[in-house]
């Protein structure tokens, strides 16, 4: 029996880390030979959680080639890994606009749902699998991590009640509480330049002729990127022109007050029209904005169509 890679996107956050260990979990529930792995570094926030629940962090993969993939949590191609035309997927698990076209027939499911994790969570229950303390927290701690604390817009009903039944597995006493010392993990931005603050957690997009690129970092306040604000400006700068990117943005989201600080640099003016306010500097702070994947990415998809 052939071995199935389990993995997620490119700069993997905790949701696509720990959505990869259950599902390969599952499958190995299942009888098959599933293992988990990651295609990039860790982020502190997903340390923090694999310290937490004492889970060892899957595999570095640097080729697919010749392998059978599950991939989890993405399904778009700039973010999966760079040989996976030399791959073979056989099931995709994601809760991601639909961005996929493959030759083969393969399983393919997407819930417009908080995180990949809710959705393997009830992949599970459907299967009457159980549930380890351990694969519990991983899950708990994902739907937390992208639903940021069930603040952002993508968080649904389902994801909350997911979360709670897990919580009381993995025996978390307070879900809230749990999920802004996981948010907190990641929200300092001490020592770091400017480059790893926009590509940290960075996504690539291409629509038509235009290429752009959307970096994001959880803070919890705005005090830490203010400083570093002109910094990071001439840095987007410089890497778009050198990259080739139209646009290259870092969504810098305050947890607590929700909303966000763009920072950007474009070759025409992009922002404006897509989010219809001033810009000032290269920058404009957005109340209520909070996730790339529901209220960033669209409204510039549909300028970048039009
Ligand atoms: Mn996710």
């Amino acid at each position: 029996m052939k071995n199935i890679y389990v993995t997620g996107h490119k700069n993997p956050d905790t949701d696509t880390i720990c959505s990869a260990i259950a599902y390969a979990n599952y499958l190995n529930k299942k009888g098959k030979k599933a293992i988990a792995c990651r295609t990039g570094k860790i982020n502190p926030e997903t340390k923090f959680v694999l310290d937490y629940f004492k889970v060892k962090t899957p595999l570095l993969l640097s080729s697919v080639k010749d392998k059978k993939i599950v991939l989890v949590d993405h399904n778009e191609k700039t973010q999966t890994p760079n040989d996976i035309e030399k791959a073979e997927i056989v099931e995709v698990i994601d809760h991601h606009k639909v961005s996929f076209e493959s030759k083969l027939p393969i399983f393919f499911h997407t819930e417009p749902l908080g995180a990949t994790a809710t959705i393997i969570a009830k992949k599970y229950c459907q299967n009457k699998i159980s549930f380890s303390k351990k694969i519990a927290g991983l899950l708990l701690s994902a739907i937390l991590s992208d639903t940021v604390v069930f603040r952002s817009p993508t968080t649904t009903s389902e994801d909350i009640k997911v979360a709670k039944a897990l919580a009381k597995i993995a025996k978390i006493k307070n879900i809230k509480e749990f999920g802004f010392k996981v948010k907190k993990a990641k929200s300092s931005l001490k020592g770091l330049k400017a480059k790893d603050i926009i590509f940290a957690d960075f996504k690539d997009f291409k629509v038509g002729k235009f290429r752009f690129g959307i970096g994001q970092v959880e803070l919890c306040g705005l005090e830490e990127i203010n400083e570093k604000k002109q910094e990071i400006i001439i840095e987007l700068k410089k890497s778009a022109k050198s990259k080739k990117y139209d646009l290259l943005l870092l969504v810098a989201t305050d947890i607590m007050k929700m909303g966000s600080l763009f920072l950007f640099w474009e070759k025409e003016n992009y922002i404006e029209k897509a989010f219809s306010k001033k810009q000032k500097d290269n920058m404009v702070y957005l109340k209520g904005v909070m996730s790339r994947k529901k209220q960033v990415v669209p409204p510039l998809t549909k300028l970048f169509k039009s």
